[in-house]
C-alpha cells in the first residue's frame, strides 16, 4: 500500500491512490455553456469555467497513473420517465427540462446539451454515471462500481459547489467515503456559495470530509510514478 499524504482542511487527507476514485461531477454543456440548463435557471455559466483547467490536471495525473477516474450526468430518458414531477415544474420556466434549446432538448441524456464539455471528455473505460438526482448515488450503480473496485477515497470535482457536489459528498459521507473536495476544482454560480460551501465540508473536525487547491494532490501525487497500471494514459 502507498500513503499519499495531502495537506488540507481541517488536517492532513492520507489515501492509497490505488483504492482512491477521481469524481467529475456534472461538468456537462448544460451547466456550463450558453443556452443550457444553468443559464435558463438565470445563472451566469461563465462563472463556472475556472475549474475547467484544474480538473483537467488532475485528470491527467490521475490518467497518467492509470487511477480510476469516473464522470457524472445528471439528466433524464428522452421519455422523462425517471424526471420528478416537482423537479419538472420547479422554477416555473418557460423552457424547462425536457424541452427544446438551442443544445437540444435541457437535460436529457443523448443530447449535445446533457454531455461532457469537450475540455474533459471521458476516455474509454472511464465510468461515466448517468444520474436523475443531484446526488451521484442516488438511483444509480456507483455504489457498487465503488465497492467493486476496492474504492475508499474519492478526490471530488465539477459543479455546482453547493447542489450536486455537496449532494454526493454528503451522500458519500454517509455510505463510509472519505472525500477530498478540490475547492479550485469545484464551481458555483455564486461565489458566496463556493466560499461557504467549501466551509461547510471541512468544519467541525471535516464533518462531510477535507478541502485542498489542486495543487497540494498534484504536489502530493507527483513521487508516484507514471505509468503504473496497464491502462495508464500517455
Ligand atoms: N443549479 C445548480 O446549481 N446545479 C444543478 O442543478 N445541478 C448540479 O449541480 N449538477
Amino acid at each position: 500500500m502507498t500513503s499519499i499524504v495531502v495537506q488540507a482542511s481541517p488536517y492532513d487527507f492520507a489515501f492509497d491512490p490505488v483504492s482512491t476514485a477521481l469524481m467529475i461531477i456534472d461538468m456537462q454543456r448544460d451547466f456550463l455553456e450558453p443556452g443550457g440548463f444553468g443559464e435558463l435557471l438565470g445563472n451566469d455559466v461563465s462563472q463556472l469555467r475556472p475549474a475547467i483547467a484544474p480538473i483537467r490536471g488532475v485528470l491527467a495525473a490521475f490518467r497518467q497513473r492509470g487511477l480510476t477516474v469516473i464522470h457524472t450526468r445528471e439528466g433524464h430518458r428522452p421519455d422523462l420517465a425517471d424526471l420528478p414531477e416537482a423537479k419538472r415544474q420547479r422554477g416555473n420556466l418557460s423552457c424547462g427540462i425536457g424541452d427544446s434549446g438551442p443544445m437540444g432538448r435541457i437535460l436529457i441524456r443523448g443530447e449535445k446539451g446533457h454531455d461532457i464539455i469537450d475540455e474533459l471528455k471521458p476516455l474509454p473505460g472511464e465510468p461515466i454515471i448517468d444520474k436523475p438526482g443531484k446526488g451521484s448515488f442516488y438511483a444509480t450503480d456507483l455504489h457498487s462500481i465503488l465497492i467493486n473496485r476496492g474504492i475508499k477515497h474519492l478526490i471530488v470535482t465539477g459543479v455546482t459547489t453547493e447542489v450536486c457536489v455537496h449532494t454526493t459528498v454528503r451522500e458519500a459521507n454517509d455510505r463510509g467515503y472519505e472525500c477530498l473536495v478540490l475547492s479550485d476544482g469545484v464551481a458555483s454560480y455564486f461565489p458566496e456559495f463556493q466560499a461557504v460551501a467549501l466551509k461547510m465540508i471541512a468544519a467541525q473536525g471535516g464533518i462531510f470530509g477535507w478541502t485542498a487547491p489542486s495543487i497540494a494532490l498534484l504536489e502530493a501525487l507527483s513521487p508516484l510514478p507514471v505509468a503504473l497500471a496497464p491502462n495508464a494514459q500517455p
